[in-house]
């Protein structure tokens, strides 16, 4: 499928879609969500792909929700379209792994959506932030909540009053991001971790998605049974078997997602 506002490109296992609104530095308007999500389906039942990287430019991942987009809306029209909420749902059914490779701004609507990726690898001149404030109006996919689990309520709260932004080693001190690397390695950095991922089972790593997950949705004890009946449940597979066998035998597991 022919896209305007992003760039997919699939390649050894791994489909990497770019934002591409370089004029409004990635902002995120209907039809960039749309066909975001298009090619995440996409991703998502290609069977050549087994692991997800969404990136934006080095200037920007995505500088929060299109304001022109939205400044002449009303309430009825963001409720009644239920704006970006479909996206959100979309974007969260994905399952396989989602890597966010965040450069220069993520805000707003840009930092929501590098939380919804599995986890963010940014480089050294990423700048995270919620700054709706500043709009009169407040995070609406994630950034009171995501970002309050992450990073914990004191910055999440000043980071969402102030609208400040946090830089990448902030971030990672944060527990934001999982790492930084210069602004050059990057999209290496990004597409490695993203190829290690490829090589595991794809039923081990679906099971890892939502394993992690459950555990913001549930109680420790709730959240410890699903992990232990799903690292059971395993056992069901040939790539248990395969994995153990290869270890046993000092050689590379070649998993078959069975
Ligand atoms: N929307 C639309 N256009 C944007 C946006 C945006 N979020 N951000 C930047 N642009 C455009 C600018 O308007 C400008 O376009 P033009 O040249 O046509 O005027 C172009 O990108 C370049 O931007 P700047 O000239 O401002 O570049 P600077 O380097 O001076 O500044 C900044 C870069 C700091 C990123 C600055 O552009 C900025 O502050 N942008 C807005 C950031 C922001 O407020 N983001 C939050 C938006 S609201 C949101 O994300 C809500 C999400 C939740 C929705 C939930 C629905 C349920």
């Amino acid at each position: 499928m022919a896209y305007e506002t992003i760039i997919v490109e699939v390649e050894d296992h791994v489909a990497l879609i770019t934002l591409n609104r370089p004029d409004a530095m990635n902002a995120l308007n209907d039809q960039l969500l749309g066909e975001l999500v298009s090619a995440l389906e996409d991703a998502q039942s290609n069977d050549k792909v087994r692991c997800i990287v969404i990136a934006g430019s080095d200037k920007a991942f995505a500088a929060g929700a299109d304001i022109k987009m939205m400044s002449e809306k009303s309430f009825v029209d963001v409720f009644g379209e239920d704006l970006f909420g479909p996206e959100a749902e979309g974007i969260m059914r994905i399952r396989k792994p989602i890597i966010a490779a965040v450069s220069g701004y993520a805000l707003g609507g840009g930092c929501e959506l590098a939380m919804m990726c599995d986890f963010i690898i940014a480089s050294d001149t990423a700048k995270f932030g919620q700054p709706e404030i500043n709009l009169g109006v407040m995070a609406g996919l994630g950034g009171s909540q995501r970002l309050t689990r992450f990073i914990g309520k004191s910055k999440a709260m000043d980071m969402n009053l102030t609208g400040r932004f946090m830089e990448a080693d902030e971030a990672e001190r944060s527990g934001l991001v999982s790492r930084v690397v210069p602004v050059k390695k990057l999209m290496e950095e990004a597409m490695s971790a993203a190829a290690k991922i490829a090589e595991k089972s794809a039923i081990a790593t679906m099971a890892v998605k939502e394993s992690v997950n459950r555990s913001y949705e549930t109680t420790l004890r709730e959240g410890l049974l699903f992990e232990r009946r799903v690292f059971q449940s395993l056992f069901a597979t040939e790539d248990q078997k395969e994995g153990m066998a290869a270890f046993m035998e000092k050689r590379e597991a070649q998993f078959r997602d069975k």
